[in-house]
């Protein structure tokens, strides 16, 4: 009797400890779901029985039900294949991917769990791909034969349309592969959109055919300054260029990833590496060298010749051929105007176009102001858009220009007073190449400043002092990683881990749903995927006791 008892206490445990073993998918992930409502029914188990079925004859429903094979094979091991198939009848035991039109937000997904089936709906596919994502980031991660999804309904739909990261190819050059792997950080975290910094000073990083000393001298530079801009130069050549077979192979990549890339060809200034390689397109004539220094140079493109302009056009040409988005960016930012002072092209233009200084904008300001219109009205013409840095705000462009606020959130609150559609990417707190802790002895150098995790999770796009009327145009905000002082994947990762995904909590929510101690509650399970993929991250910034700011 007593044996009896002691076997089935035995047998008890072992079944108890296999249940407690099957790991569960848990719906809390970053950014928060607006909606989890558990269904009081038993669970789904997920097995390598199950099929993900997605409809008949749909290319992009194809590849969203492929990659959620993928993802789940990645954090589970379990395999999953896929099938084309209309018939609801299959929905059981499965996982369905299907349209539903009278969801409104097209990225905004619902995905039901029953212990029938698991439904991901949407009303494109870019809402397939969130639901998707959302069900990933869900998964427990390990080799396991079972999950468990619990019964429920869980959906969400993003507060801003333009979700965006930036990255700097210019100071640090980054390969294909790089840049793909950064697309999927993105992808998992819900953002839409790479603003992507192609041309600067320190190097030109776009094929271009018609101009090909661009790459081929611009692309390159003698040495890189060491530090912060110090006396010791590195001596060494560095460079390197995307080309554009290889442009269009990251831009579909993305395109699968419902992430648009919008190119920035930075213009008139911060155009050493291209007046290098075509001295002519300078007020002086050069010679120039691409610049081993950090900062603003005094060397600009020269807009009273006529074949600046031309020069400007026939690349731009080719940018739209590689980029299909709608926006092309074209910078407008840190340009000295003290070449065109003493420019007679210059000086003349500023008289044939009739230009007059109005009290705080110069005459210069204002030829900047006529440039970017050419060039505006130009793109148009092409049906495009263009992005610019909020100096164009001094410049008078007209509305239709869409302004990038990078000098605090107060440039970017004034364009929308007067009527641009903005993007919020304020230095503070969303400049990711800043450190994320004042406590900087022990972190890879940074430019500067101190934008924690925290400080990215708190940042309100849409300033108060916006009437109601007007705060539309924020369209949505971007953090920006630029690479001066980045020169390696590792090292990029650590900047955007974990800030990204404050930054995608704050783009996604509503700021009443907002929760800080819960956001860092939910942020491990997310740090477990980072690290199944190998993603570098900032592991300090997981640890309650210690904020990296007094104030947070
Ligand atoms: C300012 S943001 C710049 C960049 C630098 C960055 C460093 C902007 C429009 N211009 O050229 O890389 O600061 O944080």
């Amino acid at each position: 009797m007593k044996h009896l008892i002691m076997t089935c206490l035995m047998a008890a445990t072992l079944v108890v400890t296999a249940m407690a073993q099957v790991p569960r998918a848990d719906y809390r992930v970053v950014p928060l779901p607006d909606v989890i409502n558990g269904i009081k029914s038993a669970d789904f188990k997920l097995t390598d029985q199950c099929l993900i079925n997605y409809p008949t004859g749909n290319r992009d429903m194809e590849r969203n039900a492929s990659m959620l094979s993928g993802y789940i094979e990645d954090l589970t091991g379990i395999h999953l294949s896929t099938r084309p198939t209309l018939a609801s009848k299959d929905r059981t035991g499965n996982i369905s991917l299907f349209l539903d039109p009278k969801i409104g937000n097209g990225e905004a997904y619902n995905i039901v769990v029953t212990p029938r089936g698991v439904e991901i709906s949407a009303s494109t596919p870019a809402g397939i791909f969130y639901g998707i994502q959302v069900l990933r980031k869900s998964l427990p991660v390990g080799a396991f034969p079972v999950v468990i999804l619990p019964a429920a309904q869980v959906a969400g739909s993003p507060r801003f349309g333009y979700r965006g990261m930036h990255l700097d190819c210019v100071r640090h050059f980054f390969g294909v592969e790089t840049v793909k792997r950064y697309l999927d950080i993105m992808a998992l975290h819900g953002m839409n959109r790479l603003h992507w910094h192609l041309t600067d000073d320190q190097g030109w990083r776009v094929e271009i055919k018609k101009y090909p000393r661009l790459t081929e001298v611009g692309g390159w530079r003698n040495g890189t300054t060491l530090g912060h801009n110090s006396p010791v130069n590195d001596g060494i050549r560095y460079g390197g260029y995307f080309t554009q077979d290889e442009i269009r192979d990251i831009v579909r990549y993305a395109a699968d990833r419902y992430i648009t890339i919008i190119p920035e060809i930075d213009m008139p200034g911060h155009m050493v590496a291209a007046l290098t390689a075509y001295p002519e397109l300078g007020c002086t004539g050069g010679p120039y060298e691409v610049w081993g220094m950090w900062g603003v140079h005094d060397d600009i493109l020269c807009v009273g010749k006529d074949h600046t302009i031309q020069f400007v056009k026939d690349v731009l040409d080719e940018v739209i051929q590689l980029f299909p988005s709608d926006y092309i960016h074209i910078g407008g930012d840190e340009s000295p105007r003290v070449r065109w002072q003493d420019c007679p092209r210059c000086q003349q233009r500023i008289k044939d176009v009739g230009i007059h200084a109005e009290g705080k904008k110069s005459a210069e300001a204002l030829l900047q102001g006529w440039f970017t219109t050419q060039i505006q009205q130009y793109l148009v013409e092409k049906g495009k858009r263009i992005i610019g840095w909020d100096e164009l705000l001094g410049c008078e462009v007209d509305t239709s220009a869409t302004i990038m606020s990078w000098r605090g959130a107060e440039p970017g609150a004034q364009g929308a007073l007067q009527g641009h559609d903005v993007i919020m990417t304020p230095v503070g707190p969303l400049y990711f190449d800043y450190y994320q802790t004042d406590k900087t002895w022990n972190e890879p150098t940074a430019f500067g400043g101190c934008n924690t995790l925290k400080m990215v999770y708190d940042f309100e796009p849409v300033t108060d002092m916006l009437p109601a009327d007007k705060r539309q145009h924020i369209l949505g905000a971007q953090a920006n990683l630029w690479t001066e002082y980045v020169t390696c994947e590792p090292q990029i990762q650590y900047q955007v881990l974990p800030r990204m995904a404050a930054l995608a909590e704050l783009l996604w929510l509503q700021p009443e749903d907002k929760d800080y101690q819960d956001f860092k509650a939910r942020l491990p399970h997310l740090v477990e995927i980072y690290k199944h993929y190998n993603w570098t991250y900032r592991a300090k910034s997981l640890i309650q006791e210690n904020e990296d700011k007094a104030q947070d």
